[in-house]
């Protein structure tokens, strides 16, 4: 047993009364009430889920494990020489709740490294796609791959399955997956956009040290990707990724198939894909407007109109959960603000103008609940920064960093004993007696 393990261990035994004392003498007791919209409109607001790796407030945003962006980040025990934490450190205190001592921490980042390493043949799987399928495409059928090597599908088929036990199988697999995600996610990396040139991992590095180090990235981006992983991590367990994968293993498939199906909704221009759509639409809006002229308000003005009248939505404003700035923007706007260059990057300050103006026409345009931005409006001006400039490849970011997340969820909810998810349906001709009885 690992220390990380250990403590898991003793939270989980201490957490279970309580969830076990919930369904035994409250079942009946309600929370909440569903009516027509909600039912029509993809169960907004419905309480219905539980997690305790993160929580969403709509005003304040999200906090993880209790502790905003700010306070988890200054909490947390650095990388060495480094202004942010390991994600190993991260990953102990989503699993646990507790931040964990620089020795808790070594511990994981050797523990990573004897998980870390790929089998050949998840390679030569992504190898065989053409070229240019969608890197998600790849990332979620690499992981998909890694299924046969299920600790838990192993152990759910030894004859041994022993529902009290299960979730060891679980942490097993979710500790390889996060480890391995970020070198497939690598591969990927190298294998579209440097010609195959591929790096090994650095057995001396952290996590985010060593993601940098195999794109053949600067010293400097190690920050960025330790910031990038954890500020995308986890956000409730309702969006789209969470979810899914909370949904899939609910069957009890394993961590593998889970995550695959919970990456494949990540791609969704409404979810993950939409720091993708923000870069794409910026070049476009500089393409088409700025041809010789400095942006303007104005111009700014006319193409958010411009997206809004052509029935497409603004990338990177408006969220189903948040009212308010998200803190993960903000987060990301204050490590461009505190970098040299960064902050004077012809980017960044034009994403910061469009900041200053999609809200007004947004809120004018009437139609979204939430006008300010989201997360993915600004996470791609760094990786443009830093030379990641295909931005196809933005969303498997997101998709390394909410593995963190996800996985840290499913191996609660193993430990807890969820149950299969399977919500009730009902028809149009029920909908409509229960409308015309009032
Ligand atoms: N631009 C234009 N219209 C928008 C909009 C936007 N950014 N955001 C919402 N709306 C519209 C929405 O399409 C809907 O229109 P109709 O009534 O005509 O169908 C209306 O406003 C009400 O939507 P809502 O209740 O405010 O939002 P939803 O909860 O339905 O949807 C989002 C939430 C995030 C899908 C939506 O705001 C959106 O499409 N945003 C742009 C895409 C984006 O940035 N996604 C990333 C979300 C991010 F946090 C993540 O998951 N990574």
């Amino acid at each position: 047993m690992t220390q990380l393990k250990d403590k898991l261990s003793e939270k989980i035994q201490a957490h279970r009364p309580r969830t076990a004392r919930l369904t035994k003498e409250f079942a009946d007791i309600v929370i909440d009430k569903v009516d027509i919209g909600q039912c029509m409109g993809g169960a907004r607001d419905i309480k219905c889920l539980v997690t305790d790796i993160s929580s969403l407030d709509p005003q304040e945003g999200i906090r993880f494990r209790g502790k905003t962006i700010p306070e988890t980040f200054a909490a947390l025990p650095k990388a060495a020489g480094s202004a942010y934490p390991t994600v190993e450190s991260f990953w102990y205190f989503l699993l646990t709740g507790e931040v964990p001592t620089q020795a808790q921490v070594d511990e994981v980042v050797a523990q990573w490294k004897t998980r870390q390493s790929v089998p050949p043949y998840v390679f030569d799987v992504i190898r065989t796609l053409p070229r240019d399928s969608h890197p998600m495409a790849m990332l979620s059928i690499g992981i998909l791959a890694l299924q046969r090597d299920s600790k838990f599908a192993a152990y759910y088929n030894s004859g041994k399955f022993n529902k009290t036990n299960a979730w060891e199988q679980v942490y097993e697999d979710a500790s390889d997956l996060v480890a391995r995600i970020p070198v497939i996610a690598a591969f990927i990396y190298n294998l579209k956009y440097r010609d195959d040139k591929q790096i090994a991992i650095d057995p001396k590095l952290d996590m985010g040290a060593n993601f940098a180090h195999m794109i053949g990235q600067s010293e400097e981006y190690k920050d960025v990707a330790r910031m990038y992983f954890i500020l995308h991590s986890d956000h409730e367990s309702g969006n789209v990724s969470a979810h899914t994968t909370h949904l899939v293993h609910s069957a009890l498939s394993d961590p593998y198939y889970a995550y695959s199906a919970g990456l494949s909704g990540l791609a969704g221009p409404l979810h993950g894909l939409a720091n993708q759509e923000v870069l794409s639409w910026t070049m476009k809006f500089q393409e088409k407007y700025c041809k010789g002229v400095e942006p303007t308000k104005e111009l700014i003005t006319k193409a958010l109109w411009d997206t809004l009248n052509s029935g497409q939505v603004i990338p990177g404003y408006g969220h189903a959960v948040l009212r308010k700035t998200d803190p993960r923007y903000m987060s990301q706007r204050e490590f461009c603000l505190k970098t040299p260059g960064l902050k004077d990057d012809p980017l960044f300050k034009l994403v910061s103008m469009i900041f200053e103006v999609a809200p007004g026409v947004l809120s004018e345009h009437g139609h979204t609940k939430n006008p300010w931005p989201n997360v993915d409006a600004q996470s791609g001006v760094i990786q443009w920064y830093y030379g990641v400039k295909h931005w196809d490849f933005y969303t498997v970011l997101f998709g390394v960093g909410r593995a963190l997340g996800c996985m840290a969820n499913i191996t609660w909810d193993r430990a807890l004993g969820y149950a299969l998810e399977r919500p009730k349906s009902v028809t149009t001709d029920m909908l409509e007696k229960w409308a015309a009885e009032g």
